[in-house]
């Protein structure tokens, strides 16, 4: 029984979970530490592989759609050179975010926020629409796996007792059967009261798709950081480059020891997933681009594409990502998912950095895993 749950696991957890925290190098957790001790290590970036950020000069459109925001493009240095999992220094894989490389995007509209529960049940309101997680799996898609496992769900942070070494993300994540954006929790969970939250348990596919009847579209991971970035240049955070300036957390991360049962010490204001907005916006004024919820970019993953744009030393225009998912050994396909989540802490998963990257398998969804849009002009 554990195989075939595991291979239900495979497909449908691990290929989206995992990604997000690139579970694979972790060899010494460093329980102890908090996120002071944390941060007292933390900028290890070398500014000078960022040249500066050149905002484009182009007017702000006269009419701006409501709840967006104009980006006005221009060119950047993209990426990150910061090579471990963690600012603990425990080593990891987001060296798929280096070299840093120069790109340049046209200006378009981002939504300020993170799209909302209340923003996506307009969406299947009015069009019936039914994500992935709410759809029995098929035979089809999971040979194999026996029918009684076949069942509608998704996958759930699940808290451990003790502490655990962190090499292994099944021992905090679950299938949850009966998940889904409505009961983003499991079953007996709601939204009811969480309106202004992010959606969650959204696959690629169910972002795709509201995008789409919102006349807007999924950011390019380009525009994704472009914004993020907020006209700065080679900053660690969307913010800048201390992660508590004056002492104040600037995001809604995980502070305490993960992952276990009320290891979170909510030091930022929040356990856990917030309503959207709660912190200051960057420099073009989005909100949550650190944190609270990772979110889907249009982009197939490769972790050669930075070295593979970079070649030549051209600027890259408007990239649009490689041209499909094709990673050796690894078939789930996959798309980029950026900005971390709510339980990125400095101890695992630091992906709230700004130029670092994320994945995840493209009909997978978790419960810190949401999108935001964009609309060209
Ligand atoms: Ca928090
Ligand atoms: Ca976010």
């Amino acid at each position: 029984m554990k195989n075939k749950i595991y291979r239900i696991f495979t497909i449908l957890i691990l290929a989206a979970i995992s990604v997000a925290y690139s579970f694979t190098q972790f060899t010494t957790p460093k329980e102890k530490l908090t996120a002071m001790d944390c941060t007292e290590a933390a900028n290890t970036t070398a500014v000078s592989e960022f040249e500066p950020t050149i905002i484009n000069k182009n007017s702000a459109p006269s009419q701006t759609p409501k709840g967006m925001v104009w980006i006005p493009g221009g060119e950047f240095s993209m990426g990150s050179n910061v090579e471990d999992e963690s600012l603990c220094s425990i080593k990891g894989v987001t060296k798929d975010a280096s070299p840093v490389h120069r790109v340049y995007v046209d200006g378009y509209f981002m939504d300020e926020t993170e799209v909302t529960n209340e923003e996506y049940a307009k969406f299947v309101n009015a069009t019936g629409y039914v994500t992935v997680a709410e759809q029995k799996p098929t035979q089809e898609e999971f040979p194999g796996v026996p029918a009684e496992n076949l069942i509608a769900g998704s996958a759930v942070f699940s808290p451990t007792t003790a502490a655990v070494n962190l090499n292994d993300f099944i021992q905090w994540w679950s299938y949850v059967g009966g998940t889904d954006w409505k009961h983003p929790l499991g079953p007996e969970s709601s939204i009811k009261g969480k309106e202004k939250y992010p959606v969650v348990q959204i696959t690629y596919e169910d972002a795709a798709a509201y995008a789409k009847w919102a006349g807007k579209r999924l950011p390019t991971e380009a525009e994704w950081e472009f914004a993020a970035r907020g006209g700065k240049t080679g900053n660690l955070y969307s913010w800048g480059n201390t992660l508590k300036p004056d002492g104040k957390f600037q995001a809604n991360i995980y502070q305490g020891h993960f992952p276990v049962k009320d290891g979170d010490a909510g030091e930022d204001g929040f356990k856990g997933i917030a309503p959207t907005g709660q912190f200051k916006p960057n420099a073009f004024g989005l909100y949550d681009m650190a944190g609270n919820v990772w979110e889907w970019v249009n982009d197939w993953y490769s972790p050669s594409y930075y070295t593979e744009l970079s070649k030549g030393g051209k600027i890259a225009r408007n990239p649009q990502g490689p041209d499909a998912y094709d990673v050796p050994n690894d078939p789930e396909k996959k798309r980029v998912h950026r900005g971390g989540s709510f339980l990125c802490t400095d101890q695992y998963c630091t992906r709230y950095m700004v130029g670092t990257r994320g994945k995840g398998e493209i009909r997978s969804a978790a419960n810190h895993l949401g999108f935001r849009c964009v609309k060209s002009l």
